[in-house]
């Protein structure tokens, strides 16, 4: 049977499915990953230096000027066919009273953007910022980029509200992932090197809980090794193409039995 058919019938079946997208879902909306390349200004600066806590406090305005640019580019693009199909999925199992969190290590906003509404934020969103003084926050809509970098109202700055390499996640976002994980009996890694800690180690909770694993990347990854099924491909294609036949077995279903 072929991979596609197979995860398609896995989630007719599922009671509870949970997704962990990583930048590889966005990529086909025109934006980069962490490990490919960036084009231009940007090409010279390695993300994983950028996004963290020390280089925003040694270099503010460069490091805002790359998230003000992170930001133009998530606004100007749109949600791929990746991004709508797990928003599809998100309301085939909604409609069957069946769980369903999509988990993302993207700041872009897009799987909103394409509908979904279960999305868990671990490492938060660059369309909300927020003092370092006080810690109140803006929506990036009151913000004006004349000025980098942006100071807050009250003698401090403007950052966005992400988390750095080496500050914690959210408590609230990481309880939420947690209950989705361990509830869930199907699994998806998509668009991910699964290289981040702790959002590489989700895979291993949701294997404790006894759901079954599924990877959908173009690359190998640390976790291939290990997960029931491999889908090996642009996840804009692989996940619309999944969906399609879901939606085939569902119809081809006595009603009522799905
Ligand atoms: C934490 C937001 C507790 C910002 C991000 C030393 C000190 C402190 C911490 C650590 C340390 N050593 C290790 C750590 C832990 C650290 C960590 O994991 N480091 C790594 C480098 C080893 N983690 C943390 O710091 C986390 N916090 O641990 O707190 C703590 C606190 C203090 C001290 C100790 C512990 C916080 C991590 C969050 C960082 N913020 N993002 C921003 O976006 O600017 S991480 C950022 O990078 C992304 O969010 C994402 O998580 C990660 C990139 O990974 P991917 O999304 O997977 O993207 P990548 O490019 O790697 O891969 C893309 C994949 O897609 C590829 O496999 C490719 O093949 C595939 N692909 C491409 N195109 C497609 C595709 N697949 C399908 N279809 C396609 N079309």
């Amino acid at each position: 049977m072929p991979d596609h058919e197979t995860l398609a019938r896995w989630l007719l079946e599922a009671r509870s499915v949970a997704v962990l997208t990583g930048a590889g879902v966005s990529a086909e909306s025109g934006l980069a990953t962490f490990r490919d390349p960036e084009e231009g200004l940007w090409a010279k600066y390695d993300p994983m230096e950028l996004a963290t806590i020390g280089a925003f406090e040694r270099e503010p305005e460069l490091v805002t000027r790359w998230y003000h640019w992170r930001f133009t580019r998530a606004r100007d693009v749109q949600p791929n066919p990746g991004h709508h199909a797990l928003a599809q999925l998100e309301s085939f199992l909604t409609a069957r009273e069946r769980g369903c969190s999509i988990i993302t290590q993207n700041i872009d906003g897009l799987h909103q953007r394409a509908g979904s509404q279960r999305v868990i934020e671990i490492h938060g969103t660059i369309h909300r910022w927020r003092c370092t003084k006080t810690g109140r926050e803006k929506p990036l809509s009151d913000l004006s980029f004349d000025r980098f970098p942006i100071p807050s109202d009250h003698g401090g700055l403007m950052r966005p509200c992400i988390v750095w390499f080496g500050e914690m996640l959210p408590e609230q976002a990481l309880r939420d992932t947690f209950a989705a994980l361990e509830r869930c009996d199907l699994f998806l890694s998509v668009g991910t090197s699964a290289t981040v800690q702790p959002a590489a180690s989700f895979i291993e909770i949701a294997r404790a809980a006894g759901a079954r694993t599924v990877e959908i990347n173009k690359d190998a990854t640390l976790n291939t090794g290990g997960v029931d099924l491999a889908l090996r491909g642009p996840s804009g294609v692989i996940l619309p193409r999944v969906m399609e036949q879901l939606d085939e077995l569902a119809s081809a279903m006595p009603s009522g039995d799905t």
